[in-house]
């Protein structure tokens, strides 16, 4: 491994099936980072129970989401791929960083009361979910955090509690910064383009898999929500569905958002919906086909983890002594990882 390369961190949530708002957001980020940075990518298996959710469904999901690492173009050797309980550092460092982080920045969080709305029970771990998650971040001493839009505000959040905890009990963590993609930070739901597509709580129809078959996605665009004025323009607060349709066929090609207007100038919005349903069928297909090749084998899936979750472990060891040390916590020369090197530079 090359310690003089800046490092770069992201999580993902074993839960659901994963869209192409996560791929855009997400995996898509991620491929391309790998060349670059010493690079971490980790199913936040943990995050996933913050919900309710099924046991066993956790369980295939997480091997589900690996095969995906992989499908989308993650090397298992240069990357670290590895699943976040695996690692039990990053439970240590969300319970001693809750300690830094006040309960009303945590109430201010847009997602926590979009996912708590309408509840009944609503867990601890909804609340305390981003504390996890900046300790997911810090823990690796990472420079870059690639993510969509929706997670600005946990981002601003994990900036916040390293500074914290650095002015409170020295030097100790390096701030973050996000790294969001121009186009496609935010794809939207194809039936209720004002909100974004989601895992967990967008429709069967409204959101686009990464593993729906070509028959499934032609048929979601042909019948995604667009507007009464016929003309394809990318103006996201007058023509939401339109605009979104145009990032998707953005992401999907690679071409500027200006040059699909001007394609698609005169055509009916029919024939703009199959185009762009061709050009995302055209992007997904060898990822499906890859995924399902990998998905069969699940021992493998299992070894690479395995593989990935040890790089992790060395990787964020010193760092967690180090905020158990700076914290005043008496460590013993028993202790798992006491006398573990320390990162350069701190
Ligand atoms: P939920 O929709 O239930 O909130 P999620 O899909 O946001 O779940 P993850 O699967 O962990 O949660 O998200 C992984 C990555 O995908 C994150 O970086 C997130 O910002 C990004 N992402 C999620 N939805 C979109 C979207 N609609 N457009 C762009 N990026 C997205
Ligand atoms: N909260 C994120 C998932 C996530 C994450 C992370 C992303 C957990 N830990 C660390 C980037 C870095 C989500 O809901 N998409």
């Amino acid at each position: 491994m090359n310690d003089t390369k800046p490092k770069v961190f992201s999580g993902i949530q074993p839960s659901g099936s994963k869209t192409l708002g996560n791929y855009s957001g997400g995996f898509r980020q991620y491929a391309q980072t790998q060349e670059t940075h010493e690079a971490f990518f980790c199913i936040v298996d943990l995050h996933s129970i913050s919900v309710d959710y099924d046991p066993g469904e956790l369980r295939r999901a997480t091997l589900d989401l690996a095969a995906m690492f992989f499908a989308t173009g993650l090397d298992a050797e240069r990357a670290t791929v590895f699943c976040q309980s695996h690692v039990t550092a990053h439970a240590e460092a969300a319970w001693l960083l809750s300690s830094v982080t006040s309960y009303g920045q945590l109430s201010r969080m847009t997602q926590f009361k979009d996912k708590s709305e309408g509840r009944d029970v609503v867990s601890a771990a909804l609340f305390t979910y981003p504390v996890l998650m900046a300790g997911d971040i810090l823990l690796y001493q990472t420079d870059l955090v690639p993510i969509g839009d929706d997670q600005r505000q946990h981002l601003e959040l994990s900036r916040d509690i390293a500074e914290r905890f650095n002015h409170r009990f020295g030097e100790t963590f390096r701030v973050p910064e996000g790294k969001f993609p121009e186009i496609g930070g935010r794809i939207m739901d194809l039936q209720e383009p004002q909100n974004k597509m989601s895992t967990t709580l967008s429709s069967e129809q409204g959101a686009v898999y990464i593993v729906d078959s070509p028959d499934a996605i032609m048929k979601k665009f042909k019948s995604a929500v667009t507007d009464s004025e016929r003309e394809v323009r990318y103006d996201p607060q007058e023509k939401p569905g339109v605009s979104n349709l145009l990032e998707i066929m953005s992401v999907a090609t690679g071409e500027p958002i200006e040059a699909l207007e001007r394609r698609f100038e005169n055509a009916g919005y029919g024939d703009f919906k199959v185009a762009v349903g061709e050009s995302v069928v055209a992007l997904l297909n060898p990822i499906r086909e890859r995924y399902e090749a990998l998905r069969g084998d699940e021992r493998e899936l299992q070894r690479l983890l395995a593989v990935g979750a040890e790089k992790a472990r060395r990787a964020s060891a010193p760092t967690l002594e180090m905020m158990y040390e700076r914290m005043g916590f008496a460590r013993s020369d028993a202790g798992p990882f006491f006398g573990a090197a320390r990162p350069k530079g701190l």
